[in-house]
């Protein structure tokens, strides 16, 4: 008999103190039962860290075993010129001290001049008033010419808002097209946070919630996998993280075009947000560990290290995560313009493979879609 099936680890959370409402959601996660809002919320606003770590493992090992996972890839931002002004980013021209566009034939370049053992590439940038939905689909043809096994996973739902819009075109004809040129996958950025009110205050100008949504949606009915991400750590509450999982456990229940959900802890380093105080470490964790008992039907939690540095993503191994995302190759800007502690993100395979072992989980290269490449 597992302690999974005997129920013994309420019985062990009874023991710890923990409170009974929690004892009882316990007994609802390890029965494979789904966690309602309200609960959610119970979890977020009473559990305490190391009662979480133990449902979100429990949640995780039935999931993915004892394996965690990281891709080798790169970053490529073709512009930070952007026609939206979100109050949280240090990225775009209006708060950092740079501003570019890379030319095709740059952005060609990065391509060529990486270590042919990358599966991955990520684009994704600002939302640049002059560019169109065919730029983006002849860019997808180039990369796919010089490198024509690549994954490219591109462009987030609030560029594609924005060029498909521009085209005349619906979601679905745009992301159709959009395949057609390469596509093969989107990241998980834009979402931010779906409460409507907070999305207004910190980034009105960018895509409402029910387009994000609505573009995922359409995107896997296609047959195009998405990646989901919140931002959390700023001005939203616990109902409000909790009401983002719901809307996207609903979609997965439509869909299951999700591959994984991506945590990423708001920066506060040169933006318009610089007054808030960033969260601790437990609550990190805590947002790793609820998102994983929640989201029970994504397959994948990924702690994005750039964003909360390598020996936190570590931990995190512990709090419900099994991706570890990428060698990046310091190809990205979002997350250092925004003060977070790797200046430039670069991980060695033998980092990364280090870091994960220390963890005592079994470290497995994977492609994009989650395929294993090599297993150590
Ligand atoms: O949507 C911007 C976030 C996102 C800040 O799909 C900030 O595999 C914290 O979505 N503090 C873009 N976060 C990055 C993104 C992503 C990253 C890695 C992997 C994947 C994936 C997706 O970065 C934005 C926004 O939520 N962001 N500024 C900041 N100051
Ligand atoms: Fe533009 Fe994205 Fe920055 Fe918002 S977060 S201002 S959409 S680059």
């Amino acid at each position: 008999m597992t302690g999974v099936e005997g129920n013994s680890i309420p019985g062990i959370f009874e023991f710890m103190d923990v409170p009974g409402e929690l004892v009882r959601i316990a007994g609802k996660v390890t029965r494979g039962e789904r966690v309602t809002p309200e609960e959610g919320v119970a979890l977020f606003e009473q559990g305490e860290l190391g009662f979480l770590g133990v449902l979100a493992d429990l949640v995780r090992r039935q999931k993915n075993g004892d394996k965690a996972c990281y891709i080798r890839n790169f970053h490529i931002e073709p512009t930070n010129i952007c026609v939206n002004k979100c109050k949280f980013c240090s990225y775009s021209h209006h708060f950092s001290k740079t501003r570019w566009e890379l030319t095709v034939d740059e952005i060609l370049e990065k391509v060529e001049n990486q270590d042919p053992s990358t599966s991955e590439l990520h684009i994704t940038g600002a939302v640049h008033p002059d560019r169109d939905i065919f730029y983006y689909g002849d860019l997808l043809k180039k990369i796919k010419a010089v490198r024509p096994g690549l994954h490219v996973k591109a462009y987030s739902a609030v560029e594609l808002d924005y060029m498909i819009h521009k085209s005349g075109m619906s979601f679905k004809e745009g992301l159709a097209y959009l395949k057609a040129c390469g596509l093969d996958s989107i990241p998980g950025g834009g979402a931010e946070i779906f409460d409507e009110t907070i999305r207004k205050d910190i980034c009105g100008m960018k895509s409402t919630s029910q387009a994000w949504l609505e573009i995922h949606e359409t995107a896997h009915n296609l047959g195009i996998p998405s990646n989901a991400t919140m931002l959390y750590g700023h001005k939203e509450s616990y109902a409000q993280r909790v009401d983002h999982l719901e809307r996207l456990r609903q979609v997965q229940d439509r869909t299951g075009g999700f591959n994984a959900f991506i945590p990423l802890k708001f920066h506060n380093s040169n933006n318009e947000m610089s007054d808030i105080r960033e969260v601790s470490v437990t609550e990190d964790m805590k947002m790793y560990a609820v998102a994983r008992i929640y989201l029970d039907n994504f397959p994948h939690l990924k702690a994005y290290w750039p964003a909360v540095g390598r020996m936190l993503a570590q931990v995190s191994l512990s709090f419900g995560v099994d991706d570890l995302d990428g060698t990046i190759n310091d190809s990205t800007q979002i997350y250092s313009l925004a003060g977070a502690e790797d200046q430039n993100p670069v991980m060695t395979v033998t980092e990364m493979v280090t870091l994960i072992r220390e963890a005592k989980r079994t470290p497995v290269e994977r492609d994009s879609l989650y395929n294993p490449l090599s297993n150590f």
